[in-house]
């Protein structure tokens, strides 16, 4: 790398001078922020190359994570980090005048997922570098990722994010290595002299996938593994007879858009699946272009197709990958001419899926009509492993029609994915705990009592080198020079913090950091919404997609309230808090939409008005993405993890949070649960419906939101006034919608029903607040026990348990 911060300003000079043409007084931010990415780039590659060498020699297991989504964000800072030139490289620019934080804010965000499970596998892709695995991700190149979210009107407008508009520093193109997928056409079968079936596909739409690879750094070690993105292409080949044939230009550019549509851009609902053409297209390009290309690398190793799981773990992030399992089986049968057991053998032993959601709304079907015409080789195959399954049932439960139909792959004019992905996989996991006995026990119970040892928990995690080394780094080196810097390979060993549970000087540098952390956010507010915000006050953060699940709405009639209350009574002693809410709507999901307004509206009483905006401020931050909440994660007091028991699989901002010091105001649920266990009940702040209470009210049918509504007047109050005349709803009837779901509807989510519990868990809140050093010594114990959700923790236990890797140890 570099030797020293004189030789990285030469050759940092140098590529901004030879390869773009620009001196340090000609260039501009984004020249100097693509100079820096470029120049990084070249030293990765050396790096690169070595690793992908090494694994090819040693014929090294490697996983091939599957993932419509990885939502990256911004790499800069962690290539830096992970390759450890940070501070010099920071200090080098400085002294060219130049700002590296500034540099970083040049790099647009890879927005190439909706939320959770797309930073979850970013978070996996930088832990199994980290540890020294073989693991790789696979994914689509969206043209446009994550929309862009604006408040017009105090409503949420979308933008598309043309995200490559600016170059991609990172990635490396790689023609030579594309592949072609095929869609529609028709299957033909033969049977040759021995009887054995052939089948034939033709007329067939050939498309291009064409890799993309961006490198994966591992912290400060020698791997770089790869996530490869593919991009939809026209096949040359294809493109010229069809020009020839049609005689047309126009025809053929219009061809070329059709096709290269496929990986234009991100399906932005992760709450409803709807079944659209163009996504099963999206799924199968994916799934077939990343198949294609791991038989393409195993059949170079030269070894028997009987050891392909002992070569390759094929990963599934949830279901929407699940055609990896009938295009191995394709690929095995049709082109090397494996028969169907021992296809079935290998692939079965190859592949695991990971769940992340029991909400029924987005599990994934798909019309038997839509697979059939646009994959009819891979319909057949479905329709045989449903068949076989089947079969097998029978004979196991003979004459259980019920659980047979039940279970089934195929039924009622639908391509279950979630049936296909246990019964082709040897490896089923939840994401927390519960979630998975959840799974175990209610929504796959059956799956479970045929297959109960394919069942198993790997509760979620998140690198804490982003989010806690990058992004506060600060509170990092506090940690450093106070246990040393066993933790950043060991992240358990934050444990050790707790023997500075009784040094106030300590406890006084954690609140000092918080609060700088704070003032720094506030300016960054200021500039950007031109919010004024007090960094005294306590800062009180939800930032999540929106989902009637998660329950913002619980948060918003909770500032409802505690205005009413101010305003009844002007003299009333509160601690001021400011309330900070980032999230995205899916397009079409007009409720979700509304609270967004709700909360806006109730931003804009709030802000505006001088009785209580001493006290209370709101502040909706539009457009919610990895680098904001990378901004106000380390300056956030109160995580909010509200969700309904038993909706949220496990969450994962619950633990970027506890890490840098926040405590957790929430539910039990998800992994809120396991944060419990390791904080204990002094420092978090548990409210609400249990998983049980919430199953016992469905099995009564008793829970009547409407009678709450008639008999706590302080929820009648505020419901009232979405309604009528009031502050909030000047009169209109847009929030009818927010009344109805919560009055007339019966209260899907148990909002009402949680309000007064939640309503106490926050006036202890802020009496707790006020008590500097117990406050302070909740932060610590949640720093101290917030080790074991590093996703290297996880990360280990999956190759453990699941992918049978180990480290690589170090690469010469
Ligand atoms: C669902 C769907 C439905 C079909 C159409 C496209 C689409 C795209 C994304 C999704 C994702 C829903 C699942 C999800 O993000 N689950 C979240 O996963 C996190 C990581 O495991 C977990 O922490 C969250 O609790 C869980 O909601």
């Amino acid at each position: 790398m570099f030797s020293s911060k004189e030789e990285f300003k030469a050759a940092f000079k140098e590529q901004l001078e030879d390869r773009y043409g620009r001196t340090l007084e000609t260039a501009s931010e984004y020249d100097t922020y693509r100079a820096l990415g470029t120049l990084i780039q070249e030293k990765i590659n050396n790096k690169w190359l070595h690793t992908q060498q090494h694994y090819k020699r040693n014929k090294t297991k490697q996983v091939f994570y599957f993932s419509m989504e990885f939502l990256m964000g911004r790499l800069l800072g962690n290539n830096l980090l992970n390759m450890d030139v940070l501070t010099l490289v920071e200090e080098g620019l400085d002294e060219l005048g130049l700002s590296l934080s500034g540099l970083e804010e040049k790099e647009s965000d890879a927005g190439l997922g909706n939320g959770g499970l797309g930073r979850l596998a970013a978070c996996f892709l930088d832990s199994l570098a980290s540890l020294e695995m073989a693991g790789h991700g696979y994914g689509l190149r969206y043209k446009y990722g994550m929309f862009d979210q604006h408040i017009i009107d105090g409503k949420q407008v979308e933008f598309p994010d043309y995200w490559l508009s600016k170059d991609f520093v990172w990635e490396v193109r790689r023609p030579d290595e594309a592949i072609e997928v095929r869609f529609g056409g028709q299957v033909s079968s033969t049977r040759d002299k021995e009887g054995k079936l052939h089948f034939k596909y033709e007329h067939y739409e050939p498309i291009q996938a064409v890799p993309y690879d961006v490198p994966i750094v591992g912290y400060k070690n020698e791997t770089v593994n790869t996530l490869r993105l593919w991009s939809a292409e026209p096949s040359v080949g294809d493109t010229m007879s069809r020009a020839e044939k049609e005689g047309e230009f126009g025809h053929f550019l219009g061809h070329k858009r059709s096709l290269e549509s496929i990986s234009d851009f991100l399906y932005p609902d992760d709450s409803t699946e709807d079944g659209k053409r163009l996504r099963l297209k999206q799924e199968y390009f994916l799934v077939s272009a990343g198949v294609q290309s791991v038989v393409r690398y195993f059949e170079k190793l030269g070894v028997p197709w009987s050891s392909f799981p002992e070569k390759a773990a094929l990963h599934i992030n949830d279901t929407h990958p699940a055609l990896v399992i009938p295009e191995l089986m394709r690929i095995l049968m049709d082109e090397k001419g494996i028969g169907w057991e021992e296809a079935w053998e290998i692939t079965r032993s190859s592949v695991s899926y990971t769940n992340h959601t029991t909400l029924s709304e987005a599990l994934e079907s798909w019309p038997v009509g839509l697979v059939r015409s646009l994959l009819p080789r891979i319909f057949m195959i479905i329709n045989e492993i449903n068949e076989r399954f089947c079969q097998e049932l029978w004979s196991t439960y003979p004459g259980d029609f019920d659980r047979i139909a039940d279970l089934a792959i195929v039924a009622d004019g639908q391509v279950k994915m979630a049936h296909l992905s246990i019964v082709g996989s040897h490896s089923i996991n939840g994401v927390a705990k519960l979630h998975t006995e959840i799974l175990k026990h209610r929504e796959m119970k059956r799956f479970f009592h045929t297959f109960p040892d394919r069942f198993n928990n790997k509760t979620n995690g998140i690198t804490h080198r982003r989010w806690l080394m990058h992004s506060n780094r600060k509170l990092a080196s506090l940690i450093t020079e106070t246990i040393g810097d066993t933790w950043i390979h060991e992240p358990q060993q934050l444990s050790r913090l707790m023997s500075r549970k009784d040094d106030l000087s300590f406890l006084d540098q954690l609140h000092d950091i918080k609060h700088q952390n704070k003032v720094e956010f506030a300016e960054w507010v200021q500039q950007t919404q031109g919010i004024t915000v007090n960094p005294h006050s306590i800062f009180d953060v939800q930032i999540k997609r929106l989902h009637g699940y998660k329950r913002q709405l619980l948060n918003a009639l909770h500032i409802m309230h505690l205005y009413n209350e101010l305003k009844a009574d002007p003299a009333m002693e509160m601690v001021p808090r400011t309330f900070f809410f980032g999230a995205k709507a899916a397009p079409g999901y007009h409720f979700a939409k509304t609270v967004i307004q709700l909360i806006n509206r109730i931003a804009e009483v709030v802000n505006n008005d001088p009785a209580v905006n001493d006290y209370i401020k709101v502040v909706f931050l539009p457009n919610y993405s990895v680098s904001m909440a990378e901004k106000i994660i380390p300056a956030t007091n109160i995580s909010e993890q509200i969700s309904m028991a038993t909706k949220e699989a496990s969450g994962t901002g619950n633990m970027k949070f506890m890490m840098n010091g926040a405590v957790t105001v929430g539910t039990m649920d998800g992994a809120n649960v396991e944060i419990h266990d390791h904080v204990g009940d002094d420092n978090i702040y548990i409210f609400g419906l249990t998983s049980e209470e919430i199953w016992e009210y469905y099995n009564q049918g008793s829970y009547s939101s409407s009678s709450i509504y008639h008999n706590d007047e302080r929820i009648r109050h505020i419901l009232d006034e979405l309604i009528h005349y009031s502050p909030f709803s000047k009169g209109e009837t847009e929030f009818q919608a927010i009344y109805d779901a919560l009055v007339t509807y019966n209260d899907e989510y148990f909002v009402l029903k949680d309000f007064p519990d939640y309503l106490l868990a926050q006036k202890k809140v802020s009496q707790d607040y006020q008590r500097k050093r117990q406050w302070n010594l909740k932060s610590l114990v949640n720093i101290a026990q917030s080790g074991v959700f590093s996703s290297d923790r996880t990360i280990q236990e999956y190759a453990e348990e699941i992918w049978k890797i180990n480290r690589v140890g170090a690469l010469k």
